[in-house]
């Protein structure tokens, strides 16, 4: 892994890796408790690159207030070298930068059929977090997890916690794409957005991207913290039984249609352009569309995904009969995982027009 980057920086701190440091930029916690900023509605996000101001936003405990001259990172655990960075270090490293859709998992509380499409899609840019594991050295023999800390404690939903910890495995952790990122949409990150640095896991639900990152510590287990124990942990759906959990890790296919809009008007016969996005943890391949409650599927035209970003879909339809019409799409991913049709939380979208003879 050493071979994967030049020869590390050596401005690194090998001496104050003292545990509980990592916390002492924080200056103060804006406890307001359980915030969402609810997304734009499907047909209102038409922009390519989601802006800071229209992108959903989710805070559980609070929001913490940073001091960025005192912050620092911490990486630990089952390494070889442990060391600690500070924010103008941390900008010195080589650095990449990631274009990926940015979905919020919904309530870890109600149904994950509800609140779904909290999503945009933004460039993050930062340290990959593989860059920061080789200075460290992590023990593969025995290190499969690592563990994020962010800097916010509180309570959400009756459950006190003296952290935000969540963890991933470290395959995913040494993936090319996992960020220790500075910066989103060519902006320093701010204060509700996890600044001055969080975690970004493309291709993962939300809730893995840690933010307002304090301490990386690579472990043996999973983490017991209740976000990742009483929290975001969903009923396995290839489980028969339905009684297996699994982590809300990676995101399943899932698409959206930006147009038609619910309830736009149109005369027959003509033609009906309707386009999307559509993404998943895997590149999606393939996107079908229904016009006639599913009886019958066109296929789309999909763009290619480059990184994790999302997807668009187009396609032109003849309609010739008045009435209403139901729109549907239906996205497959490179593995050959398609949207279910319902009852899931990346169940296919519906759209419904009115269609009047002209
Ligand atoms: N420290 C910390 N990190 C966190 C959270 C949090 O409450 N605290 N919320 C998570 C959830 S559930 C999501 S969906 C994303 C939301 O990121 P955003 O607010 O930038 O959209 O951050 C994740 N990281
Ligand atoms: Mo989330």
């Amino acid at each position: 892994m050493a071979d994967i980057y030049p020869a590390p920086v050596d401005f690194i701190d090998r001496s104050d890796y003292r545990l509980g440091s990592e916390r002492e930029g924080l200056i103060q916690l804006q406890s307001n408790g359980l915030f969402i900023r609810q997304p734009p509605k499907p047909h209102e996000l038409e922009e390519d690159i989601t802006p800071e101001g229209c992108l959903f936003q989710t805070i559980h405990m609070g929001a913490p207030v940073v001091d960025t001259s005192r912050w620092k990172l911490i990486l630990d655990g089952l390494v070889e070298r442990p060391f600690s960075i500070n924010l103008r270090q941390l900008r010195q490293m080589p650095h990449a930068s990631v274009m990926s859709f940015h979905e919020c998992y919904g309530s870890p509380l109600t149904d994950p059929t509800k609140n779904v499409w909290r999503i945009g899609n933004v460039e993050w840019k930062g340290v990959p977090l593989r860059y920061l594991l080789a200075i460290a050295r992590p023990d593969l023999a025995r290190g499969y997890f690592v563990w994020s800390d962010g800097l916010d404690s509180g309570t959400f939903a009756g459950v006190s916690a003296d952290r935000y910890q969540k963890d991933l495995p470290i395959e995913k952790a040494l993936s090319a794409e996992a960020l220790v990122a500075y910066e989103m949409n060519g902006q320093p990150l701010g204060k509700e957005r996890g600044g001055p640095v969080r975690l970004v896991v493309p291709g993962w639900f939300g809730t893995n991207s840690t933010k307002w990152l304090c301490r990386l510590s690579v472990q043996e287990t999973r983490s017991p913290s209740p976000f990742t124990t009483t929290f975001y942990n969903e009923i396995d759906p290839t489980d028969a039984s339905g009684i297996r959990k699994r982590p809300v890790w990676k995101v399943e296919p899932n698409s959206m249609i930006v147009r038609p809009r619910p309830e736009d008007r149109f005369s027959c016969p003509d033609y009906v352009e309707i386009w999307g996005r559509a993404w998943g943890a895997v590149e999606i391949v393939r996107v079908e569309i229904s016009t006639d409650q599913g009886h019958t599927w066109s296929e789309a035209s999909v763009t290619p995904r480059k990184q994790f970003e999302w997807q668009l879909f187009r396609l032109q339809v003849f309609i010739q009969q008045s009435g209403r019409h139901t729109i549907q799409a239906r996205a497959t991913d490179r593995l050959g995982i398609r949207q279910p049709l319902s009852n899931r939380r990346n169940h296919v979208p519906i759209v419904q027009i009115q269609v009047e003879s002209k």
